[in-house]
C-alpha cells in the first residue's frame, strides 16, 4: 500500500472501485438536489484527533508520531497545522475544529499560554486565507490541565471559573478572526463523582451565568453564529450535567438560553447515555435546537467513548435522515471526532479512516434520500396518527377540548382497536432500499 506523501488528492472512483485512496460515495462537488454533495454534507476535520492524537492510552504510551522531525514547539505546531491543511485538501474537506490547547505549545502561565494561542491563530489564518478551508467551531479545552481537576465553569474555586473564561473570550476572539460558524461548550469536567462534595444547584447556576457571560461577550464582538453544547452522560465525571439532548435542551430552557444555544450531537456520547444517535438527534430536533454533529461511532461491546470513525451504515443512513427532514445544516456540519485505532499509526491510516467515515455518511446521505423518496415509512408513519386529522382528533391537536369533553366523547365508544405498528415490515423497506443492487 502506498505511504501518505505518496498519495495525492483523493479521487472519486465510485462504488465498484477497488483502490483503497479513492472515495467509492462521496462525490464532493456532484449535485444533488440543487447542492453539492461537500455543502449537504460539510464535513469537517478533528484537530485534537487527527493531528495531535498519537495513540496513548491508559495501559501504554505513544504508537505514532506527528511532530513532523521538528523538535521546537513552534515549529511543531506549524508543521502540524501544514499537515491538517494539506490532509483537507487531499480528502476535499472544507472544514475543521480545534480546542485551544489543540493548535499551540501550552506556556508557562495562562497568560503565555493564551499569547502562544493567539500566535497560531494568525498562522491558521494565513492557512484558511490561501485554501479557503474554514473553521466550523472552536473551542476551549477547559477540562484537561489540572487546574480544571473540579470542572471549569462549575469549579469550586472561583478563580478557575475566571480562568475557564480568559480560555473562552481567547477563543471567541480567535474564532470571529477566524471568521467561525459555530462554538462549541463540551461540558468536559462540568459534573460531580459525589455529592457528598457538591454544591449542584450552585455549580449549575454557575455553568449557565457562564454561558451567558460567553455569549454576551461573543455577540458584542460579532460572532453570529450557533453556540452549541455537547451532551454527554459521563467520562470523565461520573455525572455530567449535560447527559443527554433532553437534559440539555432542559437546562437551556431553564436558563433561557435557546434562543442562542443549540446542541452539537455526538454519535457514541448518545450511546454512552443508552440512546441510539437518531434518538439524540430527534431530541434537538423537537425541541429546536438541532445544531451540528460530531460523527463518530462506539463500540456496543464497550462502555466508553472509543471515538471510533463511523462505518455502520444504519447509523449514517438514520443520521442523514434526521438531518435532511431539518432542512440540512446550516451553521453545523459533520465534524469527525473521530480517531484511528492505536494499531493503525500510520499518516496514510489517517487518510484511510477518513474516507471510510466520509464513504459510511455519503452513502448514508444517498439512502436516506432514497428512503424519503421511496416514500414508503413516511407515509406509513403519516398515516398512523391519521386519527389526529379530522374529527375527535383535529380537536385535541387545536386544543379544543377539555377532560370532560374527551371523557362524554370515550363514553360513546364501544372497542377502541389500535392498529399494528408494522416495525418489521418497516426495517425490511429500510434493508431493501440499502441492500438493493443499483
Ligand atoms: C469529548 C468530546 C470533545 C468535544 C469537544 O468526548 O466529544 O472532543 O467534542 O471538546
Ligand atoms: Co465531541
Amino acid at each position: 500500500m502506498k505511504k501518505y506523501y505518496e498519495i495525492g488528492k483523493i479521487p472519486y472512483k465510485g462504488p465498484n472501485s477497488k483502490e483503497p485512496f479513492a472515495f467509492k460515495y462521496y462525490n464532493p462537488d456532484e449535485v444533488i438536489n440543487g447542492k453539492k454533495m461537500r455543502d449537504h454534507l460539510k464535513f469537517a476535520l478533528s484537530y485534537w484527533h487527527t493531528i495531535d492524537y498519537c495513540g496513548l492510552d491508559m495501559f501504554g504510551g505513544n504508537t505514532s508520531e506527528k511532530n513532523f522531525n521538528e523538535t521546537e514547539p513552534f515549529k511543531i505546531y506549524k508543521a502540524k497545522a501544514d499537515f491538517a491543511f494539506d490532509l483537507m485538501e487531499k480528502l476535499s474537506i472544507d472544514y475543521y475544529c480545534f480546542h485551544d490547547a489543540d493548535i499551540a505549545p501550552e506556556g508557562k502561565t495562562y497568560k503565555e499560554t493564551i499569547e502562544n494561542f493567539n500566535k497560531m491563530v494568525d498562522y491558521l489564518k494565513e492557512k484558511q486565507d490561501k485554501t479557503g478551508k474554514k473553521l466550523l467551531w472552536d473551542t476551549a479545552n477547559n477540562f484537561g490541565d489540572k487546574t480544571f481537576m473540579a470542572g471549569a465553569a462549575t469549579s469550586p474555586n472561583a478563580d478557575v471559573f475566571a480562568v475557564a473564561a480568559a480560555k473562552v473570550k481567547a477563543c471567541l476572539d480567535a474564532n470571529v478572526k477566524l471568521g467561525g460558524s459555530g462554538y462549541v461548550f463540551w461540558g468536559g469536567r462540568e459534573g460531580y463523582d459525589t455529592l457528598i462534595n457538591t454544591n449542584m444547584g450552585l455549580e449549575l447556576d454557575n455553568l449557565a451565568r457562564f454561558l451567558k457571560l460567553a455569549r454576551d461577550y461573543g455577540r458584542k464582538i460579532g460572532f453570529k453564529g450557533d453556540y452549541y453544547i455537547e451532551p454527554k452522560p459521563k467520562e470523565p465525571t461520573k455525572h455530567q450535567y449535560d447527559f443527554d439532548a433532553a437534559t440539555c435542551a432542559n437546562f437551556l430552557r431553564q436558563y433561557d438560553l435557546t434562543k442562542d444555544f443549540k446542541l452539537n450531537i455526538e454519535a457514541n456520547h448518545a450511546t454512552l447515555a443508552g440512546h441510539t444517535f437518531q434518538h439524540e438527534l430527534r431530541v434537538a430536533r423537537v425541541n429546536g435546537i438541532f445544531g451540528s454533529i460530531d460523527a463518530n461511532q462506539g463500540d456496543v461491546m464497550l462502555g466508553w467513548d472509543t471515538d471510533q470513525f463511523p462505518t455502520n451504515i444504519y447509523d449514517t443512513t438514520f443520521a442523514m435522515y434526521e438531518v435532511i427532514k431539518e432542512g440540512g445544516f446550516t451553521n453545523g456540519g459533520l465534524n469527525f471526532d473521530a480517531k484511528t485505532r492505536r494499531q493503525s499509526n500510520t499518516l496514510e491510516d489517517i487518510l484511510l479512516a477518513y474516507i471510510a467515515g466520509m464513504d459510511a455518511f455519503a452513502k448514508g446521505f444517498r439512502l436516506a434520500l432514497k428512503i424519503i423518496e421511496d416514500g414508503r415509512i413516511d407515509k406509513f408513519v403519516e398515516e398512523r396518527y391519521s386519527s389526529y386529522n379530522s374529527g375527535i382528533g383535529k380537536k385535541i391537536v387545536d386544543n379544543q377540548l377539555t377532560l370532560e369533553e374527551l371523557s362524554d366523547y370515550a363514553m360513546k365508544l364501544d372497542e377502541v382497536k389500535v392498529a399494528s405498528g408494522r416495525q418489521e415490515y418497516l426495517e425490511a423497506i429500510v434493508n431493501n432500499i440499502i441492500f438493493e443492487e443499483k
